[in-house]
């Protein structure tokens, strides 16, 4: 080869060589720049005798929200640990700037329940960024933009398709696989809304009679779901089941249907999710059919794997709830297929909220 060829193939290969690393130098950078640092450690908690902990609450407008801060408050004196408290009153972009401020103060764990799945992925890679671990309490991110284990130590919560596919499973035997059903969403974007919809739809499937004929959002309150269920119920007033999301958009619904003459459990027949005083009470009077179990409770839960964190230990990334199913009778069909989880209403009312 000539000595011209030679050099244009050096030449060659130097600008291959170089394109490579710019290009590889590149990517690595807009790994690091645009925070997809997935060859970050989860940052460490250092041992102490006393943290300062963030608790980044969505809001306050129904009574698993007030249980849930209830709990962390109490668990946080009971630790005598420090507790920065923030509510975001319904919004995600409040809530984001809320886990911003705790970072900027400085707290040494963040406990965040992200109100809506994908919004909240910013906050917690900007938490790891500065090296503070975040538990995921109650609601997930989307895991495509930030992941349990990489991104944020754990998910702790309950299994929402579970809850969903529980509520589907025990409508279908009630109504003998026949019903015209309105489904009552949760908040649109949050991982119980999302899961709790999956699972329903998962366990009605192979129940061709059973239809939902109209599904919207009453953002897991009251008010908004006694709205919403009495638009929907006027478009289909041959709907005989309600599927809701949580328990406050089930009392709206139960209003609703009073309102117009109509008698719960008779009429229309509910099924619910949480295990509010007024829930349980629904089930025990025979105004819905079952209420699933989602505690807002995890205030002990949360602080023990915070002290585990700081012994070192491997944190699993999902720490389940156990969810009870919660019905009048707790008759044997219900018991066989749900063991120990298949609890008579009445039985587990003192322990409501
Ligand atoms: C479920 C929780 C939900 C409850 C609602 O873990 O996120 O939010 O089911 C609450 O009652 O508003």
């Amino acid at each position: 080869m000539s000595t011209e060829n030679k050099y244009n193939q050096y030449k060659g290969d130097m600008m291959d060589r170089r394109k490579f690393i710019i290009s590889t130098g590149g990517a690595i950078t807009s790994l690091t720049l645009f925070g997809v640092d997935a060859f970050a450690a989860l940052p460490k908690l250092r041992k102490k005798s006393k943290y300062k902990i963030g608790f980044a609450q969505t809001e306050s407008n129904n009574p698993w929200r007030l249980a849930q801060t209830k709990s962390m408050k109490d668990t946080a004196a009971e630790y005598g640990w420090d507790l920065v408290y923030t509510d975001a009153a319904g919004s995600a972009a409040k809530q984001v700037s809320d886990v911003r401020s705790m970072i900027a103060q400085k707290v040494d764990v963040i406990l965040l329940a992200p109100r809506e799945e994908k919004p909240l992925a910013v906050a917690v890679k900007e938490a790891k960024r500065a090296k503070i671990p975040v538990f995921l309490i109650d609601r997930n991110v989307d895991q495509k933009l930030a992941k349990a284990g990489e991104d944020y130590v754990a998910f702790v919560g309950s299994d929402f398709v579970k809850e969903g596919r529980i509520c589907g499973e025990i409508c279908a035997k009630v109504m003998n696989g026949n019903a015209k059903i309105i489904e009552l969403q949760g908040t649109t974007g949050s991982s119980p809304a999302i899961d709790r919809g999956k699972g329903f739809k998962q366990a009605i499937s192979s129940h061709p009679g059973m239809k939902i004929v109209a599904s919207q959002s009453g953002d897991f309150a009251r008010d908004k779901g006694r709205q919403v269920f009495e638009t929907l119920y006027q478009s289909h007033p041959e709907a005989d089941l309600v599927y809701s999301h949580n328990d406050e958009m089930t009392m709206g619904a139960i209003a609703a249907l009073q309102a117009a003459g109509k008698v719960p459990g008779k009429d229309v027949m509910l099924a619910t999710i949480d295990g509010t005083v007024d829930a349980a009470k629904a089930v025990m009077s025979g105004k819905a059919i079952v209420c699933v179990e989602c505690s807002p409770k995890f205030g002990p839960k949360a602080f023990e794997l915070i002290k585990r964190l700081a012994d070192g230990e491997k944190i699993p990334t999902i720490v389940g709830n156990i969810d009870r199913v919660f019905t009048r009778d707790n008759p044997k069909w219900v018991r066989d297929k749900y063991g120990d989880l298949a609890w008579k209403a009445e039985d587990y009312l003192p322990e409501a909220f």
